[in-house]
């Protein structure tokens, strides 16, 4: 496997020799260190005012909801349901923000005294978005007023079907219209992507754009006198919901993301929601009388709050998360969590057989020179709820794209998700090699298909030839680095700093520094990551320890590298141990109320001469 480059993120906005003054004028005006204020500067912030700005966003800067085309016919419709004691049908999609957006729409609709319900499709049965048989479920259980959130904006024949029912559908969805027919036939369309809407807030994910529905109606209903004066419900203890869809999504954590995501977090952290409280308690970074979550760290979004969640539309059905996310009581918070807790053991469980078989198939594939571009794979053992997870993880191991395929055989029928790797565009792939295909759809970066299980062999070998004639992508990007840090830099406090640029992640990415060190004391955990400390050349020089004249030298990091326990041919080489180079995040690791700094190790190569 060819290495991966390593490039300097950005530019300094004076030249190096201008560097230390203009770091040591910010120091003094921020307070900030140095290492902080080279990727404040590199980031584009220029004075201390803008990092100031980043450093504390706040939320009575969002941009106006009403900004948002056709918010204001929503909120008309709403406000009328209300009046007439109509039933509001909340439709949310199975993921995490379309769970998180149902679920905030109805606290919101039950904290101004609508009547409402919520459902979401069944991913095995229904498949995404809005379907004909719900709006017909909808019709007969008398509904009038249909809310979608994170979905519908394709949804044409069930959009249709409303209107002959004479539901009046509002679709509130971030995803983009479809290029040809447009929006769909409803009453009104929520979408900063639409063409004719000026918000400028097309990065707002689908639970996001609910909260600004959201705004939008408690400032309606604050004019029609829903609350006594005073007494209108706080919406900022909903963006718990929406800092995890925010994160789950993958959208720019920039402009009012970024405003959301951060206070996001700290509403997370002292939820005050039973499901969010009972949910992190179980997964075990909550617990403890005052914080819910005081370990909590933006990471565990992607890694303990997403997962869990998802598990349930995963598994089983997704209305155990959304019922976990609005349920009032403790009881039944606890008993939904454990479930979610045992779906998710079950997912994972079911992930890494699914991922071991994956990998021996693919490196006998490799052995008998296939997939020499694109690897695509399938088996009637594997889970369709998982398959998208386990091809981003064979994306990064083999770094090609790939397709995980589950087989239905009985019904000579396969379903698989495929993700690309170094900007290759798997849907110019899919199209070429159609023929082999039922269907396909999704977007250059990832996408999803269904084939006649007979034509796999087909498709495997269509795909390979496929991806093998796709141009490398402008987006096949090195990794981009901060630049270099000694361990020393790399401080608690410097740390503390860092973590208050994020949350971290599109559009704002992870800083990631490369320093100078060797690997000791290193322990595989669960068979699959390397746990180890890095030691810098100052604390080399320190060894042996029984050297007396300096027994304390510079303390060692720790590092975690997920999944470099299966990089055999880095651990068995042995080079590592000695002074080499590493490219990582440094970040707090929060335990037991203790704080350290931890290096989460992204990348190693030995010194270059
Ligand atoms: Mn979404």
């Amino acid at each position: 496997m060819p290495a991966r480059a390593w490039k300097r993120r950005g530019d300094f906005p004076v030249s190096d020799s201008e560097m230390p003054a203009l770091l040591e004028r910010l120091g003094q005006e921020t307070g900030l260190t140095a290492t902080t204020l080279r990727i404040c500067l590199q980031r584009g912030m220029s004075n201390a005012a803008e990092i100031a700005t980043f450093l504390n966003p706040r939320l009575d800067h969002l941009k106006d909801p009403f900004s948002i085309k056709d918010m204001d016919r929503a909120v008309d419709r709403l406000a009328t349901a209300r009046a007439a004691g109509e039933t509001v049908l909340v439709f949310g999609d199975y993921d995490v923000d379309g769970t998180t957006g149902a679920a905030l729409m109805s606290w919101v609709l039950r904290e101004a005294g609508f009547k409402f319900d919520a459902l979401q499709p069944d991913r095995f049965r229904d498949g995404y978005g809005l379907n004909v048989a719900a709006v017909d479920a909808a019709s007969e259980k008398g509904v009038r007023v249909l809310v979608t959130i994170d979905c519908g904006i394709t949804s044409f024949d069930a959009a249709a079907r409303a209107k002959e029912l004479g539901i009046d559908l509002i679709v509130v969805d971030h995803h983009q219209l479809d290029p040809v027919k447009g929006l769909p036939p409803a009453h009104a369309v929520v979408n900063p992507q639409r063409a004719d809407c000026e918000s400028g807030l097309r990065m707002l994910c689908g639970c996001g754009l609910a909260f600004y529905l959201a705004r939008a109606m408690r400032s309606r209903g604050r004019d029609l006198g829903w609350w006594p004066v005073g007494q209108e419900p706080n919406l900022k203890q909903h963006l718990d919901l929406v800092v995890m869809a925010t994160a789950a999504d993958l959208v720019p954590l920039i402009g009012d993301n970024h405003t959301l995501a951060r206070h996001g977090m700290e509403v997370l952290k002292f939820s005050k929601k039973p499901g969010v409280r009972a949910l992190l308690e179980v997964a075990g970074v909550g617990g403890g009388a005052n914080g819910t979550g005081k370990d909590l760290s933006p990471s565990h979004l992607g890694f303990v709050i997403g997962p869990r969640i998802n598990a349930s539309g995963r598994m089983a059905s997704a209305s155990l998360a959304l019922e976990l996310l609005t349920t009032e009581d403790q009881t039944r918070a606890f008993q939904l969590a454990h479930e979610l807790e045992t779906l998710n053991k079950e997912r994972a469980e079911i992930q890494n057989r699914i991922w071991d078989e994956v990998r021996t198939k693919v490196d006998a594939g490799l052995a008998a020179g296939k997939y020499v571009h694109g690897i695509a794979v399938g088996d009637p053992a594997w889970h369709e709820g998982v398959v998208g997870i386990v091809a981003s993880r064979v994306t990064e191991t083999y770094r090609k794209p790939a397709a995980v395929i589950a087989i239905r055989e009985e019904e000579n029928f396969g379903k698989g998700s495929v993700r690309s790797y170094a900007g290759k565009d798997v849907l110019a792939a899919l199209r070429a090699s159609s023929t082999d295909l039922l269907g396909f759809g999704g977007h250059k970066h990832a996408a999803g298909l269904s084939l006649k299980a007979e034509n796999l062999d087909a498709f495997a070998a269509a795909f390979d030839t496929a991806i093998g004639n796709l141009e490398e992508d402008e987006d096949a990007k090195p990794l981009l680095i901060e630049g270099e840090a000694s361990i020393e830099e790399l401080d608690l406090r410097t740390i503390q700093e860092i973590e208050r640029l994020g949350p971290f992640g599109p559009g704002n990415p992870e800083p990631i520094f490369s320093i100078r060190a060797a690997g000791r004391d290193h322990r595989v955990l669960k068979g699959r990551h390397l746990k180890l400390n890095l030691v810098g050349a100052a604390g080399l020089a320190n060894v042996p320890s029984f050297s007396l004249r300096q027994p304390q030298g510079p303390a060692p990091i720790e590092a975690i590298w997920f999944g470099a326990a299966e990089k055999e041919e880095l651990m068995s080489g042995g080079a590592w141990q000695s002074l080499s180079e590493w490219a990582g995040v440094p970040e707090l690791n929060r335990f037991r109320g203790r704080v350290t700094p931890t290096f989460r190790v992204r990348d190693w190569r030995p010194i270059a001469e």
